[in-house]
């Protein structure tokens, strides 16, 4: 539908709202009955890639360029010996190449990044259920926004893809401004996001990516709770 023009998508120098009515989709090499929609990369500023894949029944994509962390949004989607369904998420070191099939239409959000070593070992892969992550109350003591880390937090991993939970009314208890980027998919309800010196109306599709030090602040409205995949670069020292 012609909107004249209008659209809740923004693309400034410090952030990205990315929304469904803005999504162009084209194959990325290796793709097969798959297309990908392109949310973060370089080309726009980000240290990372986030994409969304859109499988046919049968399609198929590879991994391999970079550490990568998949989680599943519809469908079922199989990867050697894992069938991953909506919730479940496979991260793969930089080193894991594979191809991904779906039997029947499916969505999987991707996260790609160029792996920076620390004085630890590269993990193995990692295969996980959100449902059974336990969540954790981002502030002690506040029940009505929750944490859950998919990854483990520790050194070996030079970044973070967490799913945050907002009850209705609940609002992050200050303005951040860090060093780390983000990539954020709202996955359910919606709310206002605080970026830089605008303030977006967001819902559930809406794809957002923060640059370094890019204001941020969400507070969630509606009846239903609030939920976001969140990925940040994290574990590092600043100088490269
Ligand atoms: O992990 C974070 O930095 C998170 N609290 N940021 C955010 O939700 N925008
Ligand atoms: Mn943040």
């Amino acid at each position: 539908m012609q909107h004249l023009g209008h659209t809740r998508s923004s693309y400034q120098r410090d952030h990205l709202l990315h929304t469904p009515d803005t999504f162009v989709r084209a194959p990325l090499p290796g793709m097969l009955n798959a297309t990908a929609i392109v949310h973060a990369a370089p080309a726009m500023g980000a240290r990372f890639t986030q994409y969304t894949v859109e499988l046919d029944g049968g399609g198929s994509f590879e991994i391999g360029r970079a550490q990568c962390f998949l989680y599943v949004l519809d469908g079922v989607v199989e990867l050697g010996d894992h069938k991953l369904s909506p919730g479940q998420y496979a991260w793969l070191p930089p080193d894991y190449c594979a191809r991904i099939q779906a039997e029947a239409p499916s969505r999987v959000a991707v996260i790609e990044k160029a792996y920076t070593p620390g004085n630890v070992p590269v993990p193995a892969a990692i295969f996980g259920d959100e449902s059974s992550v336990p969540p954790k109350p981002l502030s002690a003591g506040d029940d009505t926004i929750d944490v859950r880390n998919l990854l483990p937090d520790d050194f070996r991993f030079d970044c973070a893809v967490n799913t945050m939970t907002y009850l209705p009314g609940a609002a992050l208890p200050m303005v951040e401004i860090h060093i780390m980027e983000h990539g954020l998919l709202m996955l359910e309800g919606g709310g206002i996001y605080r970026l830089g010196d605008h303030w977006y109306p967001t819902q559930a599709g809406d794809f957002i990516w923060m640059a370094s030090y890019c204001p941020q602040w969400f507070g969630a409205l509606g009846k239903v709770p609030a939920k976001y995949l969140i990925y940040k670069d994290w574990n590092r020292h600043p100088l490269p």
